[in-house]
């Protein structure tokens, strides 16, 4: 026999469908003619009397149980050659990472966001970063966005009766009010009073002075806590008060709680911190500290204008746990004034918006 296969045959056909072979080899055949002849295959046979004995029983059908092993073979395959893969691109997938991470801090940065809140926003990002399925730069720039739309607490308009405006000195507390004014009486026809504590600076009082007389809104001055209150009854029958502080020093502790005795006892109001988006960053702790005793409940950020960086209105709300409900952004008055807008603040720090 030169092969198996013919050795299979002619087993087969000697002894029988049942023969089983039990060794097979190659031989040389003897003598001189053996040794130019191609080796010759040797097999040993026999026949199993009782087949059924040797013969492994065929496993019953159950073709759920084969259905399942597949499907369950087939899932691991699909685990094992998303394994090779990421372990294969993990190098590069991390490198784009880092560049998307550190482009993202730079820009955050460049906003003055405060560092643990850069911090903050980059470790969730990173959290979608590190997923087993990368997610398109866009994709987890929508996530960067959210995170910062989370953080900036805005209110819509609410609108209280009496409405004070508390703050640094310069920050545009008198032109906001002058614009909210405006708003109140021209667009919605409402019926304003507005009350001025300004009695330390001539100059901020004459401000005010000029524009009741243009506009023709009442205007009270008061000296006193007292005088305060009685104001706020005179208007009684405004449907808005809106009261104008003179500005203070963030420094000076004790002018700012003078301030703040005027504010006691009065009926529930909106009191804003108004804040300059030019304050400097390392102000805006003192200031948002200092004013604390003033209760404000409020924020308005102004000077938009003045400014390419924003950060500090994130940094603020973060600050005061509080919501922002206007942003000005010039000195036309009444127009520039519009309520603040989480979606338009987080353009602006992604650079997105001038
Ligand atoms: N560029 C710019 N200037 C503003 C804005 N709001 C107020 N100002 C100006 O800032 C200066 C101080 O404003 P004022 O209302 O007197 O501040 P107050 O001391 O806080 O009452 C004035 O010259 C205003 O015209 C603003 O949104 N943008
Ligand atoms: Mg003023």
């Amino acid at each position: 026999m030169q092969d198996m296969r013919e050795g299979m045959l002619r087993v087969k056909d000697e002894l029988g469908p049942d023969a089983v072979i039990l060794e097979s080899r190659r031989v040389r055949m003897k003598g001189l003619r053996g040794f130019f002849a191609p080796l010759r295959m040797e097999i040993t046979a026999a026949v199993d009397n009782n087949p059924s004995r040797t013969r492994v029983p065929e496993p019953p059908p159950h073709l759920e149980m084969e259905k399942g092993i597949r499907e369950e073979l087939s899932d691991l395959k699909k685990i094992l050659t998303r394994l090779v893969m990421r372990e294969e691109r993990l190098p590069e997938i991390s490198q784009k990472e880092n560049e998307l991470l550190k482009y993202w801090r730079f820009q955050l940065e460049q906003q003055e966001i405060i560092p643990e809140l850069v911090t903050e926003l980059l470790q969730e990002i990173s959290g979608y970063l590190s997923e087993e399925i990368r997610l398109p730069d866009e994709v987890a720039g929508l996530f960067l966005r959210k995170s910062l739309r989370k953080r900036l607490k805005t209110l819509p308009e609410k609108g209280a009766p009496v409405q004070i405006f508390v703050g640094p000195t310069g920050v545009g507390k008198t032109t906001t009010l002058a614009k909210l004014a405006a708003r109140y009486a021209l667009y919605q026809g409402e019926n304003v009073g507005i009350i001025t504590i300004d009695h330390y600076r001539i100059g901020a009082l004459e401000q005010l002075r000029t524009y009741s007389e243009i506009t023709g809104l009442p205007l009270e001055v008061v000296m006193t806590p007292k005088d305060l209150r009685q104001a706020i009854e005179k208007f009684s029958r405004c449907q808005r008060i809106l009261i104008d502080t003179a500005g203070r020093s963030t420094l000076n502790i004790s002018h700012i709680k003078e301030l703040a005795g005027y504010l006691q006892n009065l009926p529930p109001a909106e009191i804003f911190l108004v804040i300059s988006a030019t304050t400097k960053t390392r102000d805006l702790k003192l200031i948002t500290d200092n004013f604390r005793c003033m209760n404000y409940n409020r924020l308005i950020f102004t000077k938009l204008d003045e400014t390419g960086t924003y950060g500090l209105l994130l940094n603020g709300i973060h600050y005061t746990k509080l919501p922002v409900i206007y942003m000005t952004m010039g000195q036309s008055v009444p127009d520039d004034i519009c309520l603040a807008d989480a979606d338009k603040i987080a353009a602006l720090l992604l650079g997105e918006e001038d």
